[in-house]
Formats: structure tokens, sequence, C-alpha cells
């Protein structure tokens, strides 16, 4: 039988954190043994909320050196930059046009961002799920790797993709969200109740996966808990929780196994036990994208290389796409 086919993204909005390599990134290097992937930094998204250009540039080639670094392998699997696969802005378009204003109105993406970003909330921001559906449906991917965030977006692309088929005739695959049982959502370590995000301004609530052993460990020490003194998964003690599901991740050790590791402990020798761990966990993705990133006329060849695959196998679907709309074939 043929492998099914995997698509997912990350926006180069800055350093990957430890929620992006948890909740996603962690996944995509596994999933290259099972299934065919195609991994995308999606530019084009980031730059619905303002972009410096040059840093822009510099992250851009960071995130790619960074996907690199985690384990995904551009022999087993497609990797590439949006921008550079014009058949992602095409799709857009034809998804645009089979996307009703009342379902993007209500992603609660949107409706955040534009609260973030009250000076500047463009067409761009709202329509950004459509574009998110025509990265997945130009290769007719059958499972998306994401956090628990994106399951909205998930479900609005199987939507457009239905609708589309209603309309056009059967044609697109439906996507169905891979997401993880423990990790779909690591916190902010200062506020618990809230995602831990690339773009958070308090540096203190989020690991940045290029953050040193210091840093980690001292970010780590500052994480908020609770004024009980028990590390145990209860509800309620949110900042507990979240250092938990991290320890478990990086360790490969059950909750109930952490629990008791740490019985009889306080927060301060768990605290530290987790950032030793991540950094621990993370050195080798330091010490690779070190080795990548110097390294540009090989990362250039690789996302070249990348992008030509890439539009090579989204033209055919594309193409059909149109066809099936009734535009006139140009060839
Ligand atoms: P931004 O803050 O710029 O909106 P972000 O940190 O939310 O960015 P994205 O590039 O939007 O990151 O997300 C990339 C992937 O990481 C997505 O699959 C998303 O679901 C996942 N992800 C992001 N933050 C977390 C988190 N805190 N926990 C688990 N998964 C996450
Ligand atoms: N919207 C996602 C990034 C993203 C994506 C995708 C994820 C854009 N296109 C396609 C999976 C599949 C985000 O904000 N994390």
């Amino acid at each position: 039988m043929d492998k099914k086919l995997i698509f997912s993204g990350i926006q180069p909005t800055g350093t990957f954190t430890l929620g992006n390599y948890i909740g996603a990134v962690r996944n995509w290097d596994k999933l290259q043994e099972e299934y065919n992937c195609i991994y995308c930094v999606v530019d084009m998204h980031a730059i619905t909320v303002k972009q410096e250009n040059e840093k822009f540039r510099f992250t851009r080639l960071n995130s790619y050196a960074l996907l690199m670094a985690c384990g995904i392998d551009i022999e087993k699997s497609i990797l590439f930059i949006q921008s550079h696969v014009k058949t992602h802005a095409e799709l857009n378009w034809l998804l645009c046009c089979n996307t009703q204003f009342g379902e993007l109105s209500r992603m609660t993406q949107f409706k955040d961002k534009s609260q973030r970003h009250p000076d500047d909330v463009n067409a761009g921001l709202f329509t950004y799920p459509s574009l998110m559906a025509a990265d997945i449906l130009a290769y007719n991917a059958d499972l998306v790797p994401v956090g628990i965030d994106q399951k909205q977006h998930l479900e609005l692309a199987r939507n457009i993709a239905q609708r589309f088929n209603q309309r056009y005739g059967d044609f697109f695959t439906l996507p169905e969200p891979y997401i993880n049982e423990v990790g779909a959502k690591v916190m902010s370590l200062q506020e618990p109740t809230k995602k831990m995000s690339k773009s958070d301004e308090n540096p203190n609530a989020c690991i940045l996966i290029l953050d040193d052993k210091d840093t980690i460990i001292r970010k780590f020490k500052r994480a908020v808990t609770d004024s009980e003194a028990e590390v145990c998964y209860r509800e309620g003690k949110d900042g507990i929780n979240n250092l938990m599901t991290i320890y478990s991740v990086v360790t490969g050790k059950d909750l109930a196994s952490v629990e008791r590791e740490f019985a009889g402990k306080g927060y301060g020798d768990f605290k530290l036990a987790v950032g030793e761990a991540v950094a621990d966990h993370l050195e080798p993705v330091r010490t690779e994208f070190a080795r990548l990133s110097a390294d540009k006329a090989f990362l250039k060849q690789c996302y070249t290389d990348g992008a030509e695959k890439a539009l090579r196998y989204s033209q055919r679907v594309v193409s059909k796409a149109f066809h099936k709309v009734g535009f006139v074939d140009r060839t």
C-alpha cells in the first residue's frame, strides 16, 4: 500500500520555542520513517504580521536550518520555503473563493492577533486559514502534525476541501490532524494558563531551542508554579503540570514515574532537573544548527532542490483543481 502523505509548516517569526518543538517539530522527525513527508517554512503566513525585512530574511534561513537540525532529513522528506513555490498562492485564490466570511471571522487566532495588532488588521491576516488550506491541499496531504492551537484551522481546511469537492466533484483528500496526546499545548513559564509563544514579550516565558544551558536552567528556575510543594499532576496546578509534561516528553518517562521520582522533593530540585533534562535534550540540535548555519551554500542547495520537488508535486494537483473550476488549460 502507498505510504500516507504528511504536510506541515512553521512560521519563521523567530527562533523556535520549546512549544513548537514539543507540540509539532519533534514528531516531524519521527514521521519520516513511516510516511512521505513534506515540510515547509511558511514565510508568506509570517508577513500577516509586520516583519523587518533584513531580520526576516535571516530568520527564514535560520528556520530552515533549524528544521534540519531537528532531524528533518532532505534525503527522506521534501523541505522548502513557501514563497519559493508559487502554487500555494495560486491555489489560495481558488480556496478563498470557496471560504465564507463568517467562517474566517470565527477563527480564534484571527481574533487574538487582530487584538494584539489593532493598527494592522490586514486582509492577509483574515484569509490566513485559506492559505494554510492551500498549503495542505496542494499536495492532497492525508495527515497534518500540529499543536492543538491549529486544530480549528485544520477543521476549516477540511470544510473548504469538502465544499470544493461538492461543487466541482470529488478531488481533494480531507486532511486529518495529527496531534500528540502529551505536549499538544506547552504553556508559558510565566503565565501557565497561556500558550508558550515565540511572540511573547517576556523572554522568561519561553524557552528558545537555541538558548544555552545556563539560560534554560535560569528560565526554569524562575518558572511560575504554586504555593504547594508537591510534584503531582492535578487540575489547578497549571505551572507544575506544564513542567511535568515537558520533563516527561524530554526524558520519555510517564507522568506517574515523574511523580514517584520527585516524591518528597521540593520544587527547587524539580525545576533544576527539568532545566537540565531540556538543555541536554536540545544540545545536539544546537550543535547541528551551528554546523549547518555556517554552510550557506549547502543550505541554498537544499532549499532550491526542496522547492523544485515541491513545485513539481503540487503543480499536478493545482493544475487539475484549476481545470475542475472551469478555467481553460494553458497547454
Ligand atoms: P507565533 O507566536 O509567531 O504565532 P507560534 O509560536 O505559535 O508562533 P507557529 O509557527 O505558529 O508558532 O507554530 C508552529 C507549530 O508549533 C504549530 O504546529 C503549532 O501548533 C505548534 N505550537 C506552537 N506553540 C505551541 C505550544 N506552546 N505548544 C504546542 N505546540 C505549539
Ligand atoms: N498556521 C500554522 C502554520 C501553518 C501550517 C500550514 C501548519 C501554515 N500552513 C500547513 C500545518 C500545515 C501556525 O500558525 N502554526
